[in-house]
């Protein structure tokens, strides 16, 4: 087949899947056409049957806002009809879908049809598409996709009781590749952040106000308290500053690492303890199954998709939005002995490898194969 992905190109979630799905397609023999403004972080445009086009929208004075929608519109037109794409896979509904739509459109004058899928990934549906300045376009554009799918039942309720669907949404949730797993724990270089003593304990997101970052902060501080630790924090966004300055006010400084955004995830990964994700909100929490497949057991929120995810009592434990205590105290159960945590660290690998890529893309292809049926 020749998919065309439209997607954020960022450190996001939404993005990192699309990418991830693609390069698997690719793997497999099917031709990939990204469509996006950057080129996206995690692709290697060497690989075979990958492609990139960038869409680019030229900056002219009159536009207080410069309309991406449209270049990318335009942009899609082009494509589908010059790599003959059968399929157009648009991750995040806002405005992706809209644009596609509009592409869908524009083609069918010129005899040209085009299925869209189109991927909801959360925060397009639970905070921005919710808004009441975009929502009847959200609404629009969903229900004009040939097939819609969600990365969690949660996100599906959410969308079902938020907007006005008329469309079937079916759950495809976001995956991992066990196989890239290093099991060779001696390459961890864990001496260069703590010392034997010292558990690690990580966080990774974009440090936007729904992640709680003081939150990560304050259950760090309690944790410390009880057991010698350090925090490496991975990443970065608008609440950034605002946690490099508590943790100076708690005195933490020389125990909390500020990485800023890291390529190198895995080798964080594979030297840490335990994951936190304290999340407001979180459709699916793909950083916490990228900690569990590293055998990094999770405290989390009990908010959205993350149960979906993270087993209490095997890969981590979940409490409420907030309860700071009960995270710090969850934290200090699992990091108290070695035994524990060993035994935690195995349940998070196992829940975790429920989620490999193998059974996944299976699930897209035959989407795909269902949206390219003529109605
Ligand atoms: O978490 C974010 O703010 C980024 C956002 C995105 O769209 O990139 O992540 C969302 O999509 C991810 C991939 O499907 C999910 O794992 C995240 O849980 C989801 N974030 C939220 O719902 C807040």
């Amino acid at each position: 087949m020749n998919i065309a992905i439209v997607c954020y190109p960022t450190f996001g979630g939404s993005g990192v899947v699309a990418t991830e799905l693609g390069i698997a397609l690719a793997k497999l023999n099917h031709q990939v056409h990204f469509i996006t403004y950057k080129q996206p972080v995690r692709l290697d445009l060497l690989s075979p049957n990958i492609h990139f086009h960038e869409v680019t929208v030229p900056e002219y004075p009159l536009f207080h806002y410069q309309p991406y929608e449209l270049a990318l519109s335009s942009k899609l037109v082009d494509s589908v009809k010059k790599y003959k794409i059968d399929v157009l896979h648009v991750h995040y509904a806002i405005p992706h879908a809209y644009a596609g739509y509009m592409a869908k459109k524009m083609l069918a004058e010129e005899g040209v049809s085009i299925p869209m899928v189109t991927t909801l990934h959360g925060t397009d549906i639970t905070l921005v598409g919710n808004h009441p300045f975009y929502k009847p376009a959200v609404t629009f554009s969903i229900n004009k996709s040939d097939i819609v799918t969600s990365v969690s039942q949660s996100l599906k309720d959410d969308t079902l009781r938020l907007f006005d669907i008329k469309k079937e949404i079916e759950v495809i949730p976001n995956f991992i590749d066990v196989s890239l797993v290093k099991n060779d724990i001696s390459e961890c270089q864990r001496g260069l952040m703590a010392t034997d003593e010292e558990r690690i304990i990580t966080h990774i997101s974009n440090f936007r106000p729904v992640k709680r970052i003081m939150d990560v902060i304050n259950i760090f501080y309690n944790i410390q308290k009880t057991l010698p630790a350090k925090l490496l924090m991975v990443g970065d966004g608008p609440e950034r500053l605002k946690a490099e300055q508590r943790s100076k006010e708690l005195g933490l400084k020389e125990k909390v690492i500020f990485f800023g955004n890291s390529n190198e995830v895995e080798k964080i990964l594979c030297f840490s303890d335990l994951f936190l994700l304290p999340s407001e909100s979180e459709s699916f929490g793909l950083a916490a199954l990228e900690a569990m497949i590293n055998k990094v057991p999770v405290i989390s929120s009990n908010t959205g998709g993350i149960p979906e995810v993270n087993v209490p009592g095997i890969s981590g434990y979940l409490s409420d939005v907030g309860n700071i205590a009960e995270m710090s105290a969850n934290a200090i159960k699992i990091l108290k002995d070695d035994d524990t945590l060993e035994n935690f660290k195995m349940g998070a690998f196992q829940q975790a490898s429920k989620f490999d890529i193998n059974k996944i893309v299976p699930k897209y292809i035959k989407l795909y194969e269902k949206a390219m049926i003529p109605t």
